[in-house]
């Protein structure tokens, strides 16, 4: 006879086991959460919801009944580059192949609301997705699409209202009327002044934006979700699950209340209401972040008293993790997507995209977007995972971990609530911040090895195989952009322009009447997406972050380490021969905010001595040679996520030499393709650092040029 067993025999076994107590196992992750090496049914006492059910309230299991077993998740790959003519033709491939929506990646003008001719957006045109200037360009993007079968997402935050109404008008002239439209518009831009900075307009009438589309979708396109109120940004930009969770579900409730300020009820709207989530490489919790998003989302629209049940369901997209890609060994990053895949659909998303191999570093090829596509057709064709629902319910495991991710989040939306909600919480720059210091805390994790990243801190290769990658030609697309700006003009009535531009910036500024409205009559009349974005400039002005630095976290983490400390007498041995701080100045130039890098940059350099300038966001190349020279730093970093760095590099070294400072060494940092390290090299850069460098080596290395130049 043997004893019944139990947790305590259990632990006596694995202290045997490992010479040491099994709480020494306990794994302490970012989100505070302490996972333990075992979980039983003791883990369950409590637990609220395990017995509930899908397509049923609270829909911690998932909102349809029936799940991927009726219909499997929407296979959404996320593309767009160069001009409205490729992308569609890479739209009608992926459909043919096995794709089943349509999602739109514009490019960093585009969203930014400059046309592809401003002088501002010289290096961003057609770059990191494609150029859209007018209805025209969007005709040309939906060519042979069928918009009345074929949902389409659209990712716009800023210059969503003249996007959405070329949209619109596209479909008219296609002959499918808007209430027949099926898609997605992202139009949250509360994220964008937390973490991804496409932002135009000030937070308050960027707001009255989101409430009016809410409105107009609400009314004439009952197909459309009106919002994808995402997460995704800022778990890229280095938040913890429990951050990410939180903040997106607070955005949600303050969107809500937006729209209720239009006089809606909140059953006309809710229903279309939708989310997009993350899924990096922690495989239960992220499986679990998504069950605990159903939860909350369910209880926080309970207190605005719907009658329809489908206001409480949250609906979500998904997309592998762009920061768990490497560019180190890059097939790994296939083997990773996969696995992330995997978690997302056994967390129960409605779409998915799964990222590309070679994504870390430039924009997905033919071959590339294939494999990736091809991971999710073989999940759901091959796997068996959509042939039961929610398979991960009654887990011990996963089960405490949705009800510790669904606890922690709760806290934190509350404080958020304390705050007055999340427009107010995003002002004040708490969660900006929170965000920024758990990404410096991991990047401090992964410089030291202490979170191994396969083929990058640990298994790495002694030479990485050559890798070909896709390259946009942005001056031939400005080109053909501009030409058919200069065409679009000569053909329309200017009076008819002008008379639809004056009547948006009059609802802009007085508030009485909707925006969208007022933008699609612009664009039927062919006024461009800049133009449309003009109108409403007038009225609101543009918004202009200050960047703020947070200090003392990659230090902190390094405390005592003799690497951290030989390299800061090094700086400080280096300041006082130079008799000052050596300053560097973080720059980011076009329309590149993606500032996750340069944020973590600024803040380790800081710690370790430098006196670090944080140059504001959106500069041209002779205001970042300005500003150097303003603050008469010793080194500008250019920091380059969007691929503009081949234009914007040479531009800000010309800068410099033509305004007398050709003695600031310029360095370049972020995503840049090795193909492209001599190039800069050639034009003056002096060094290059690509994604995976350790931020110590890189202070190092910027430390031995300052030395070298004060040798000469
Ligand atoms: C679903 N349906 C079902 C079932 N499941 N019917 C019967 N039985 C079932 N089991 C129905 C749905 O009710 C719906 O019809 C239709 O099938 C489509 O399903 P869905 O679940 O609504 O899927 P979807 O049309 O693909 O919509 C998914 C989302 C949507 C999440 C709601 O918002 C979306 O597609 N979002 C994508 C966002 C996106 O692509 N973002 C890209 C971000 P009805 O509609 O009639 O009810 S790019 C990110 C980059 C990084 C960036 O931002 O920078």
């Amino acid at each position: 006879m043997t004893d019944k067993p139990t947790i305590d025999s259990w632990k006596k076994l694995a202290e045997r086991e490992i010479k040491a107590s099994p709480d020494t196992l306990v794994w302490n992750t970012p989100e505070g959460i302490d996972v333990k090496p075992l979980y039983t049914a003791d883990d369950l006492a409590g637990i609220d919801n395990l017995d509930s059910m899908p397509g049923l309230a609270p829909f911690l299991r998932g909102p349809r009944a029936t799940m991927y077993t009726g219909r499997p998740w929407t296979i959404r790959q996320y593309a767009g580059f160069s001009t409205a003519e490729a992308s569609n033709s890479f739209y009608r491939k992926a459909l043919a192949a096995g794709q089943q929506g349509v999602s739109v990646a514009f490019d960093l003008a585009t969203h930014r609301g400059y046309d592809s001719d401003h002088p501002r957006v010289e290096g961003d045109v057609g770059k990191a997705g494609v150029a859209i200037d007018s209805v025209e360009d969007m005709k040309i993007l939906f060519d042979g699409i069928p918009l009345e079968k074929i949902s389409v997402s659209m990712t716009m935050n800023g210059a969503v209202i003249p996007i959405l109404a070329s949209f619109i008008v596209a479909g008219e002239e296609q002959g499918v009327p808007r209430e027949q439209l099926s898609g997605t518009i992202q139009n949250d831009i509360l994220k964008e002044f937390m973490v991804r900075n496409t932002y135009i307009y000030p937070p308050e009438p960027s707001m009255r934006i989101v409430a009016d589309i809410i409105e107009y979708t609400a009314k004439e396109m009952p197909k459309f979700n009106s919002i994808s109120i995402s997460g995704y940004h800022m778990q890229e930009a280095g938040s913890t699950l429990v951050q990410e969770l939180a903040f997106t579900l607070a955005d949600g409730r303050e969107y809500v209340r937006a729209a209720l300020t239009k006089g809606l009820n909140v059953d006309e709207f809710a229903g279309r209401l939708s989310f997009f989530f993350a899924i990096g490489m922690n495989f239960f919790m992220e499986a679990a972040k998504l069950r605990a998003a159903r939860l909350l989302w369910s209880r926080i629209m309970t207190e605005f008293e719907p009658k329809k049940a489908s206001s409480l369901m949250l609906r979500t997209h998904c997309q592998t993790s762009g920061v768990s890609l490497q560019e180190q060994d890059p097939y790994n990053n296939i083997v990773r997507t996969a696995f992330e895949a995997m978690s997302a659909a056994l967390g129960g998303t409605q779409s998915l995209h799964t990222n590309s191999f070679d994504e870390a570093i430039a924009l997905p090829t033919e071959f590339s977007a294939r494999i990736a596509r091809n991971t999710q057709l073989i999940l759901q064709h091959e796997t068996g995972v959509t042939k039961v629902v929610d398979p991960l319910a009654g887990s011990y495991y996963v089960e405490s971990l949705t009800n510790d991710l669904a606890e922690k989040a709760w806290a934190l939306i509350e404080e958020v609530e304390a705050m007055g909600g999340m427009t107010k919480a995003v002002a004040s720059g708490l969660p900006k911040r929170m965000i920024e210091e758990a990404a410096t805390r991991r990047q401090a994790a992964v410089d030291k090895g202490e979170e191994v990243i396969v083929g990058v801190n640990k298994y790495r290769l002694e030479e990485e195989d050559h890798l070909d990658i896709l390259e946009i030609d942005n001056s031939a697309v400005r080109l053909s952009q501009i030409a058919r700006i200069e065409r679009t003009r000569r053909q329309r009535d200017p009076h008819r322009v002008e008379a639809a531009l004056a009547a948006l910036e009059k609802i802009a500024r007085s508030g009485d009447g909707n925006m969208l409205a007022a933008a699609v009559e612009a664009s039927r009349a062919r006024a461009t997406v800049g133009e449309i974005s003009d109108a409403m400039r007038r009225a609101f002005g543009d918004h202009a972050a200050v960047p703020e630095v947070v200090e003392n976290v990659y230090g902190q983490a390094y405390d005592d380490e003799p690497e951290f400390q030989t390299l800061v007498s090094r700086l400080e041995q280096f300041a006082g021969s130079l008799g000052e701080k050596p300053r560097i100045m973080v720059a980011k130039l076009g329309q590149d905010g993606h500032d996750r890098g340069a944020k973590i940059i600024a803040s380790a350099f800081g710690d370790i001595g430098f006196e670090v300038i944080a140059g504001p966001l959106f500069q041209t190349p002779g205001e970042a040679a300005d500003t150097a020279i303003a603050f008469r730093v010793h080194v500008v970093g250019m920091s380059s996520l969007a691929a503009g760095h081949k234009t914007l590099a040479p531009q800000l070294v010309a800068a410099l030499k033509a305004k007398g400072a050709e003695d600031i060494i310029v360095v370049v940092g972020g995503v840049i393709p090795r193909q492209d390290y001599q190039y800069l090299l050639d034009h003056g850069v002096s060094a290059v650092f690509g994604p995976g460098t350790n931020v110590l080596d890189a202070a190092r290395a910027v430390l031995d040029l300052m030395e070298g130049k004060r040798r000469n």
